[in-house]
């Protein structure tokens, strides 16, 4: 497959209700999209990098300075057999792997139509339906926050995850499970306390968490070890997985029992893949994150997680829970069961609607080689 022409893009999504987390608010998403030209069909990638370095050290403005400079031109004039090969093409490049994640994924997407198959099943997946929880950010008041999980618990998702920090955490979890004492719950605190916060923690055995998502330091996961002796709740590692030595690294150390897989995080399919694998040689449950994408990542992330050791309901949900109108046709829907479809068709499943993406483009650029 020889690419002709990298199309970068920003959009701009305001979405329908701001996303608070411990690291801070987001209104609207700024996104870069990114556009292959190859053998006659068009093929996308989405760059799960945030409008600031909060989440992790990228953005959308260093992820869109290296694509352009520094990836795209390891790509374009190449032919490339496979989606897999893209990694070695961008090896030389450190880090930035959600700017490279973008470029993989497409490029996965591009073999998918080539070849005709699903990109689900391209990736190796194996599920009809993926099983949906959804992340619920922080609300100003305890009425607003039950009243959010009152909604998504009536709409059928199956696991319920709530974003917290110092001062909004064991109140907020008793107030959440004294009224629904049987849903999946979990807790994402992305980074917001530090290992002397551990007996704290512990307290929040009694909610019967599945899982308390990173709660200690970003770029750690050796003293996650340490808080995950002190507590009985497993904790689910999410950003500081950034590849499939730091999954086998941090399950050795016991650092965690289940992880969150992003697959912008980790810089593309190939790697989320690998960190799939070695979970399950692990025996270790994983669960596909989310990262408010748009319908293009969104559709990427429904073909991961259809891979057979997604175990557990990830944050992947409906479109209409993060857009008015998303930018695929047709838009992502749960149904009642808290159930997404895989689709089967060719390539992603989800047309792109490129008369709403051209409304939404704020810049573009177009490489060619
Ligand atoms: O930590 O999982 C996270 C959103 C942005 C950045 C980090 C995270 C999240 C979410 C939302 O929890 C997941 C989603 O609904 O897309
Ligand atoms: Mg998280």
């Amino acid at each position: 497959m020889k690419i002709d022409a990298v199309v970068l893009r920003e959009i701009q999504m305001p979405l329908a209700h701001p996303f608070v987390t411990s690291f801070g608010k987001t209104t609207t998403r700024r996104i870069l999209l990114i556009e292959l030209q190859a053998e006659g069909v068009t093929a996308w990638g989405e760059c799960v990098a945030g409008e600031h370095p909060y989440f992790s050290d990228e953005m959308i403005d260093t992820a869109w300075l290296i694509t352009e400079s520094e990836l795209v031109p390891r790509l374009l004039g190449k032919n490339i057999a496979h989606g897999a090969d893209v990694p070695a093409l961008l090896e030389q490049v450190r880090g930035h792997r959600m700017a490279k994640a973008a470029l993989e994924n497409a490029v996965w997407d591009l073999q998918a139509q080539v070849e005709n198959v699903s990109l689900a099943k391209l990736l190796g997946g194996t599920r009809k339906r993926i099983a949906c929880g959804v992340s619920i950010g922080m609300q100003d008041s305890m009425e607003a926050q039950l009243a959010k999980v009152e909604t998504e618990v009536a709409a059928g998702y199956q696991r319920i995850k709530l974003k917290c920090k110092p001062g909004w955490d064991t109140a907020m979890f008793r107030a959440v499970r004294e009224r629904w004492p049987d849903i999946l719950l979990s807790c994402d605190a992305n980074s917001a306390y530090r290992l002397s916060d551990a007996d704290h923690i512990a307290g929040w055995d009694e909610f019967r968490l599945l899982m308390i998502e990173q709660p200690l330091w970003y770029d750690d996961f050796y003293f996650h070890s340490e808080l995950q002796r002190r507590i009985h709740t497993p904790i689910c590692l999410d950003e500081s997985i950034r590849n499939r030595r730091d999954a086998e690294a941090a399950l050795s150390l016991g650092s965690g029992r289940i992880l969150n897989i992003k697959v912008g995080r980790v810089g593309g399919f190939s790697e989320a893949i690998a960190v799939h694998d070695v979970a399950q040689r692990h025996g270790v449950p994983v669960w596909c994150g989310g990262m408010l994408e748009s319908g293009i990542g969104r559709a990427h992330n429904i073909a991961l997680s259809s891979l057979p050791n997604f175990t557990l309901p990830g944050d992947v949900s409906a479109s209409k829970r993060y857009w008015a109108e998303d930018i695929i046709e047709p838009e992502v829907t749960a149904d009642s069961a808290g159930e997404i479809t895989v689709p089967t068709t060719s390539g992603r499943g989800f047309a792109v609607r490129v008369d709403r993406v051209e409304q939404l483009t704020v810049r573009n650029v177009r490489l060619t080689s």
